[in-house]
């Protein structure tokens, strides 16, 4: 097999409108910047990438701006020159090298794996083992910051068949005010359309206690990362208190905090996502543990882009076990896109794109269009 080498690797910032506010517990987003990776390689082939975070430095510990210099100055004269054939090997190479930076190292492999799918004529899932299915279920998360305009937002879309389950995203407001609003949308969209919270760590330990019986009655089902990421151990607690099913999303961030986790019980649900995990691998690794251990998984997003979405549905695609479906929603919340082909959703499922790699190309003109000047 001729080698083949890494020439040099681009990142461009690109900020894109949301269709409206999206209203989270730490940030109000009206729009979305992502980290585009550009990997050229000697054969003339290119691998794209994203690294996208929610509101700056609000949800995690990289910003949009300093993952573009964590690569250029750190990631892409470590990747100049190297084989460009085993991502797993290049991986290595960065975690030697690169301490933390998960978000950045997971749009570095997705552009690896999507060079090496181009270059072999195969997906990125096929790379990773291979798909088990070609749709993902896929919610909507209702997060306007009004529960009228959320219950209208809802029934226009199970109307048009687009989604048939929600998220609602609270802990912004007084628990009080975001419960009647929680029970006021699950009474609109009724019994058999499933619904559940999102308190982004916006709750003490005996807020969620109060807060979540009171979630439950109102029938949702599943409620995710109700208190702080590092409490581990009240996540465990909470998780054997309720029937209604608890979700880590940022306490389950790397393979090793799956680990912990699921040793403590804590969580019924993993929220799994590419950013948080460090890459696509790393998310095979997450839901062995959780299979291991019986608990369920989703697949979560940091609202990413085209890419970033397709490269997560890709390792979705291969885990048996994605028993709460994905929120992969993150390309409809965006006013435009900058591929050329844009992925396709309805009848409550995402399709995936069908490789070679990740079954995507930038087109050029709306990266510039988007480009931050
Ligand atoms: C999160 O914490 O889950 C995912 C969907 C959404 O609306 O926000 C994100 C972040
Ligand atoms: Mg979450």
């Amino acid at each position: 097999m001729r080698d083949v080498q890494i020439e040099r690797v681009e990142t461009i910032i690109v900020d894109l409108p949301t269709i409206r506010p999206h209203h989270l517990s730490m940030a109000v987003m009206r729009k979305q910047t992502m980290v585009i990776v550009r990997l050229f390689c000697s054969d003339g082939i290119e691998g794209i990438g994203e690294a996208t975070t929610i509101g700056g430095l609000s949800y995690g510990d990289e910003s949009p701006e300093g993952m573009k210099l964590t690569i250029d100055t750190y990631i892409a004269p470590l990747l100049q020159g190297k084989s460009a054939r085993s991502a797993n090997a290049l991986m290595s190479l960065l975690d030697h090298h690169i301490q933390g930076n998960y978000f950045v190292k997971s749009a570095i492999e997705t552009a690896l794996l999507d060079a090496q799918g181009k270059r072999i004529g195969v997906s990125v899932a096929h790379l990773l083992g291979g798909a088990v299915t070609k749709t993902l279920p896929v919610l909507w998360t209702l997060a306007s910051g009004d529960t009228t305009k959320d219950i209208e937002e809802a029934h226009a879309l199970l109307a048009d068949g687009r989604h048939k389950a929600f998220k609602l995203k609270i802990g912004r407001k007084p628990p009080k005010e975001d419960i009647a609003h929680v029970a006021a949308i699950k009474e609109a969209v009724g019994a058999d359309t499933v619904v559940t919270v999102d308190v982004n760590q916006a709750w003490s330990e005996s807020v969620a206690k109060q807060g979540i019986a009171q979630l439950q009655l109102a029938g949702i089902d599943l409620i995710e990362q109700p208190i702080h990421k590092t409490n581990f151990d009240g996540l465990a607690r909470l998780t054997r208190y309720f029937e209604v099913p608890i979700m880590a999303d940022e306490a389950v961030a790397t393979v090793s905090d799956a680990f912990k986790l699921a040793k403590v019980g804590g969580g019924s649900v993993f929220a799994l996502k590419i950013a948080k995990a460090g890459g696509l691998v790393n998310i095979q690794k997450q839901a062995a543990i959780a299979q291991g251990a019986g608990i369920s998984i989703y697949g979560g997003t940091m609202l990413e882009g085209t890419i970033g979405s397709v490269a997560s549905a890709q390792v979705f695609s291969t885990l048996p076990t994605l028993d709460w479906g994905t929120e992969l929603f993150g390309p409809l919340l965006l006013t435009d896109d900058i591929v050329k082909t844009r992925v396709r959703y309805g009848n409550g499922v995402m399709e995936i794109p069908q490789g070679p790699g990740l079954g995507i190309e930038l087109e050029l003109n709306q990266v510039e269009k988007y480009k931050r000047k």
